[in-house]
Order: structure tokens, then sequence, then C-alpha cells
């Protein structure tokens, strides 16, 4: 009986995340209780595909269409980025809003190849032309722990 609310329970929570209302929290929660450094450490094995110490922005792209981006028309709108990101690292869909926020540099709801590109600027804070696998985890973790907020984000 008890397995069964929670069955239930699950099912509706479940469903809040594929409604147009998304609600975003920078607080992390992951599903499976893997830690935020851990989770960044997963994100950066899969970016830096090669393991050579640098998240180019192909590797970056391919990833994103590979798998982001299953209808392959360039844009990743919400809905698909929240649902494959929680598959792959478990974090809770509020929280993944609030990332897709943050990735969404141009504000028009969908990630292209034109945010990943604003993006490489804005995390290679040496200037040296390449993100480094440190530059990029330092803006992932900036993200997952110290709850920067996003332009999103109202009210309390
Ligand atoms: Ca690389
Ligand atoms: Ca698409
Ligand atoms: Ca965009
Ligand atoms: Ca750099």
């Amino acid at each position: 009986m008890i397995a069964f609310l929670v069955l239930i329970g699950s099912v509706a929570v479940y469903g809040q995340d594929h409604g147009h209302h998304h609600n975003h929290s920078c607080t992390h929660v992951n599903n499976q209780h893997v830690l935020a450094k851990q989770v960044v450490i997963n994100i950066v094995a899969d970016m830096d595909k090669d393991g050579d110490g640098i998240v180019e922005l192909p590797e970056v792209n391919a990833e994103f269409i590979s798998r982001y981006d299953p209808d392959k028309d360039g844009k990743v709108p919400e809905d698909d980025f929240v649902k494959q990101w929680h598959q792959r690292y478990h974090d809770d869909g509020d929280f993944v809003g609030y990332l897709f926020h943050h990735f969404d540099k141009d504000d028009d709801e969908n990630l292209t190849a034109n945010d990943l590109a604003a993006l490489a600027k804005t995390l290679d804070t040496d200037g040296n032309g390449q993100v480094s696998v440190a530059e990029f985890q330092s803006f992932m973790i900036n993200l997952y722990v110290n709850c920067v907020p996003s332009k999103y984000s109202h009210g309390p």
C-alpha cells in the first residue's frame, strides 16, 4: 500500500516536469544523491571526449546534437534539455531549468550552436582562445555550488 502511494506521488511529480510551466531552482538536488562535484566531473568527462584537458567547441556541439537534439534541427528547447540532462546526470528538473537559462545566452528559449559559442567565450577566463577543463569546471561548480542567480529567477 505504501509503495503504491509512493508510485502515485512520483507519477504526479513526473507529470509536472513535462508541463509548459517550469520552475527554476538554483539549489542543486540530485535524485540519485550524486554530489554536485561528482556531477560536474561526469559532465566534464562527457564534454572533453578526447580527454586532452581542453573542452573544444566541436566536442561540445557534437555532444549537444547527439544527446539533446533528437530531431537534429539544431535547436534544443528546455523540455528536451531537461529530460536528457535529468536522464544522464539525475539532477532534479527544477535545477536543470536553472542551468538551461544560464546556457541560453541569447534568450530565445532554445540552446543552439550560437549559445555554445557565446558560452565558450565567457568560460575562457584567461583569454587564450581555449576553454580548459579547469575553466569549464570552475564555471560549472559556480552554478552547482554557489547558486548563481539566473536572470529568470524572480522573487525570493
Ligand atoms: Ca578535448
Ligand atoms: Ca531539436
Ligand atoms: Ca538560445
Ligand atoms: Ca582559456
